[in-house]
């Protein structure tokens, strides 16, 4: 179990708590070329908490939200706002002006805190907003030149942080799934903490030397866990880099000497086909792979070019973080892995009783963290008898690996069979000349539906008909011949949702 007291605030456990340990003089932060180490960190969010509570009026409980890339003055920002005792809720720099008026109105946002070159959407979105008290701008480049960073500058390095209880809601997760409409999952200080304690304890075994490197905004909370609250809760340095984007992520964990990495298989393929003879990823102990399933010519690629196991994992922002994983020691292609410490799961059917092993059903998941969907009628279809049901159809084989067989809105029905629309990505993406794929059904007067592939070629390849048929050949002969994809359609790119996720809906609407 996790065994915390009452009352802590998990902004003052990254920061002065870790200096109190000792680790002061450590590198935790790097990006904006340089480095801060814990002790600039915990003065730096101090300065910042005061400015928010003195001159912006902020009060525990209310609600603030970030709007920034990826880069030091973000995480500094949420920490000092954790402090001040706020609800945070960051964001993608991506959002527009009416996707950021629906985070304002469905969080209650009193407080925003904006890179001062991402200002005009917000400028837009506060002009209407009757929740928005203070649109303030900080500088991501960290040249501390914009207010927030000229009211900090101004405040002592000491700060009496709120004393928050372990089970007040620190943060604000807004999913919008692959549809539907935006939902925003409340996690405590506790959650926080437990991820860290749990997942990266127990499956990375974090220690002082790592460096943490990756492309999830800290607006998804795989992204915050990663880059953020991972390394910071053991000491470790976090890279904060807008570029880290493939394929700079290469040169990347090159330069810093990364040793864990987190990033999406998308992300972990575009890498791979960036890879030149002689990098080196030699410093790489982890590669940590979350966000899609991780299809397995990527798993093996990865480990036959660094010689390292990919670890692919699920997690869930109404979960905060990853609840089943790969282990260093335990690790397979086309394999989720076994519950993280503390979570049990299984896989269900329609009247929610356990299915035999073997047997494609819901996967629930129960833990020390869950869902809790901000008012909102989606929570009693989410969590049912203490278990979250989650959005993904999964098999239990008899050694308790869970294997991702779709999102269960992508299981295609064709002329009666079920047909997991990943399998044959898994399958097309096998092909050498496949770069990213996506594969729905489509409506069908004689087989209700047909598997219809949205395909990305390795650039400068000739897409002509004889391609079609040898893709198809190709999937025939990796899988069940009736899985293959009876239409192919070239694309130049697949449409993704903010964090990287393939948005299939979109293809079967298109089609
Ligand atoms: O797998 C995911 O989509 C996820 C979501 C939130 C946090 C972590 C992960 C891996």
């Amino acid at each position: 179990g996790f065994d915390y007291p009452e009352r802590f605030n998990v902004g003052v456990e990254l920061t002065d708590a870790m200096v109190a340990k000792g680790f002061g003089d450590h590198t935790a932060l790097i990006g904006n070329g340089r480095r801060r180490t814990y002790k600039e960190l915990a003065d730096w969010t101090n300065r910042l908490a005061a400015a928010m509570v003195e001159d912006l009026g902020l009060r525990p409980g209310n609600r603030v939200l970030i709007r920034s890339a990826n880069n030091p003055a973000m995480v500094a920002c949420w920490l000092a706002a954790t402090k001040a005792g706020a609800v945070v809720v960051n964001t993608m720099p991506m959002l527009r002006a009416k996707e950021l008026a629906a985070v304002v109105d469905k969080a209650e946002i009193s407080h925003a805190l904006c890179d001062t070159r991402l200002m005009d959407e917000m400028a837009i979105c506060a002009k209407g907003s009757k929740f928005l008290k203070a649109v303030v701008g900080f500088d991501g480049t960290s040249n501390h030149d914009a207010e927030l960073d000229r009211l900090a500058l101004e405040k002592p390095v000491l700060f009496d942080a709120v004393d928050t209880a372990q089970d007040d809601v620190a943060l604000l997760g807004f999913t919008s799934g692959t549809t539907g409409s935006p939902k925003a999952t409340m996690h405590f200080h506790r959650d926080l903490l437990i991820i860290a304690d749990g997942y990266a304890r127990e499956v990375l075994g974090v220690t002082p030397d790592d460096v943490f490197v990756g492309s999830p905004p800290l607006a998804f909370t795989f992204g915050l866990g990663g880059l953020a609250v991972f390394p910071l809760r053991f000491g470790a340095a976090a890279t904060l880099l807008e570029t880290a984007s493939p394929p700079n992520m290469i040169e990347i964990i090159e330069k810093y000497k990364a040793t864990v990495c987190f990033t999406a298989p998308t992300a972990y393929r575009a890498m791979l086909q960036a890879m030149e003879e002689g990098a080196d990823l030699s410093s790489l102990r982890a590669a940590v792979s979350a966000g899609e399933t991780l299809p397995a010519p990527v798993y093996h690629d990865w480990q036959k070019k660094t010689g390292k196991p990919m670890l692919d994992g699920i997690g869930a922002t109404e979960m905060l973080h990853i609840f089943i994983s790969n282990r260093f020691d335990d690790h397979r292609a086309a394999c989720t892995g076994k519950p993280v410490g503390g979570y049990e799961a299984r896989v269900i059917g329609e009247d929610g009783a356990e299915l035999p092993r073997g047997e494609v059903g819901r996967l629930a998941v129960r833990g020390p963290t869950g869902c809790r969907y901000l008012a909102d009628d989606r929570q009693k279809a989410y969590v049912q008898d203490g278990w979250n049901i989650t959005g993904d159809s999964f098999t239990m084989d008899p050694d308790g690996y869970l294997h991702f067989a779709a999102r269960n809105d992508d299981m295609i029905i064709s002329s009666g069979y079920n047909i997991a629309g990943p399998e044959v990505e898994a399958a097309l993406l096998s092909h050498p000349l496949v770069s990213e794929c996506a594969v729905v059904g489509k409506p069908d007067d004689g087989r209700g539906e047909i598997v219809q592939a949205h395909v990305v070629l390795i650039e400068g390849t000739a897409q002509d008909a004889s391609l079609i048929k040898d893709l198809q050949d190709h999937v025939k002969a990796e899988i069940a011949p009736y899985k293959y994809p009876r239409e192919i359609r070239f694309v130049a790119a697949l449409p993704k949702t903010a964090t990287g996720k393939i948005q299939r809906f979109a293809l079967r609407e298109g089609s």
